[in-house]
């Protein structure tokens, strides 16, 4: 009895959701006000106007475990961001929309440790006025209930050959991935250890860049190699637009896959399918279809990413917002499956707004590219992706500046499938990922290398 009553009120403690006011941390570069009405406690702190501008917030905790972060605010300036530092380590970008009021916003999961924690909230943007967190304990999370079914009707068995192995590994390790075979090469050279994951770009292989350079891209070639050493392809494209590029000094026709650099409209090009401009992104899938089918032929499953990175914007595809990049999915996805009758591609969307899901019938995986230093678990953009896909979709870190620590993976509950670390300046550069730092994540036995899953194809 005694130890089932002290097991309840534990539980009741740890339910309890902990709050600290802001005009209680220490300020530094900010002040406490009481202007706006409706603050809770003695004020309100603003004057975040300088960069590093901050409260601390010195917070003691019982028993290391997951945390729920709320932060009171009121974005009466507008939308804004603020940074969260945990214990001097590796920092949160929490987005403040615009409110006429005091709102809470998710400050997202931190896993705070026994004993006494510093929480920083720093100015990023600023101009915002904080009242105070919350802290609540992370509630536990149902298992995961991923979908069986591939979304492609033409999908044959080498692609639920490498589905149904992703769906055995999810939550319990991650895949390992490498943009580029030259630097998986490299890891190979300095690590000692072969990515699982190899990811190449299709980009040599668009029509308008092809016109220009030639035949060059050796990416189908790069992927058939790993995928003889037992290896895992993904594979992206950075669609060079078909036509208007600007091709002037700052804005060159190899860099035609930004918006910056071509004046092709994708959403007056799909509202017109009579007109040229649409033939021309048929042109171009049906370019791309060609090398995929190499893949097929080579008995090569895809992970498939094109149209990555839509809602940034920075990419022509996404430059008129999501209702084209969406139409452009639909497209992609129809030539490539129903009219090329591709049967080796597993879908995978890279953009984490609802508004530009593409929707579950034409999506087997989700993910997300995050370039952030510090080799965080990127926990935020996790559970975005668990909501986006109703926990019935796969999640994988696309593309990442730092490659993640495994231990905090676990410790999160973050259970990215892959991660895929992008080339040159990323992989081998210490401010975003250290050779011994490498060592330590290659080396974890919650991450798989080449060698540790050979034979998912054959078994
Ligand atoms: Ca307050």
């Amino acid at each position: 009895m005694c130890a089932l009553a002290s097991r309840i009120a534990g539980t009741f403690a740890q339910s309890t959701t902990l709050k600290f006011e802001a005009e209680n941390g220490v300020l530094s570069g900010t002040t406490v006000d009481s202007v706006q009405s409706g603050y809770s406690g003695s004020g309100y702190v603003t004057g975040f106007d300088t960069a590093g501008d901050k409260i601390t917030f010195n917070v003691a905790i019982d028993a290391t475990a997951l945390y729920d972060i709320g932060i009171h605010y009121a974005g009466i300036y507008g939308e804004k961001k603020t940074t969260l530092v945990l214990n001097s380590g590796s920092s949160n970008e929490i987005s403040l929309p615009a409110t006429s009021t005091w709102a809470t916003a998710s400050g997202g999961q931190l896993l705070l440790t026994a004993g006494d924690n510093v929480l920083e909230i720093i100015s990023n943007w600023g101009w915002y006025l904080v009242d105070y967190i919350t802290l609540t304990p992370a509630e536990g999370r149902p298992p995961h209930q991923i979908t069986t079914e591939l979304v492609n009707d033409e999908s044959g068995p080498t692609a639920y050959k490498l589905y149904n192995y992703l769906i055995s590994l999810y939550g319990k390790k991650i895949l390992s991935g490498q943009q580029d075979l030259k630097w998986a090469n490299w890891i190979n050279d300095t690590i000692g250890k072969t990515p699982a994951l190899l990811s190449v770009d299709l980009m040599d292989y668009s029509p308008s860049r092809v016109e220009r350079q030639g035949d060059i891209s050796t990416a189908v070639e790069d992927a058939i190699a790993h995928h003889e050493k037992g290896g895992i392809v993904s594979v992206l494209w950075h669609w060079n637009a078909p036509i208007g590029l600007y091709d002037t000094s700052e804005n060159p026709w190899w860099s035609g896959f930004y918006t910056r650099a071509t004046d092709f409209d994708v959403a007056e090009a799909l509202a017109n399918p009579s007109s040229a401009n649409y033939t021309l992104l048929l042109r171009d899938i049906d370019a791309i279809a060609i090398q995929l089918k190499r893949l097929e032929a080579a008995g090569v499953s895809v992970l498939f990413r094109p149209l990555h990175e839509a809602e940034g914007g920075w990419f022509w595809w996404g430059a008129e917002g999501p209702d084209a990049a969406k139409a452009l999915w639909g497209l992609v996805f129809d030539r490539l499956g129903e009219y090329h009758g591709l049967s080796n591609l597993i879908w995978v969307w890279n953009s984490i707004a609802e508004d530009w899901y593409p929707g579950d019938d034409l999506v087997d995986i989700v993910s997300a590219d995050v370039y952030a230093q510090g080799h965080g678990v990127m926990s935020t953009q996790y559970q975005q992706l668990l909501k986006l896909g109703n926990d019935t979709k796969l999640i994988a870190a696309a593309e990442v500046g730092s490659a993640p620590m495994p231990d905090m993976l676990q410790a999160y509950g973050a259970d990215w499938l892959w991660f895929c670390v992008w080339g040159d300046s990323y992989i081998n550069n210490d401010d975003w990922n250290s050779i011994e730092v490498l060592k330590e994540i290659y080396n974890s036995e919650y991450v798989l290398t080449l060698d540790e899953i050979q034979g998912w194809a054959t078994s």
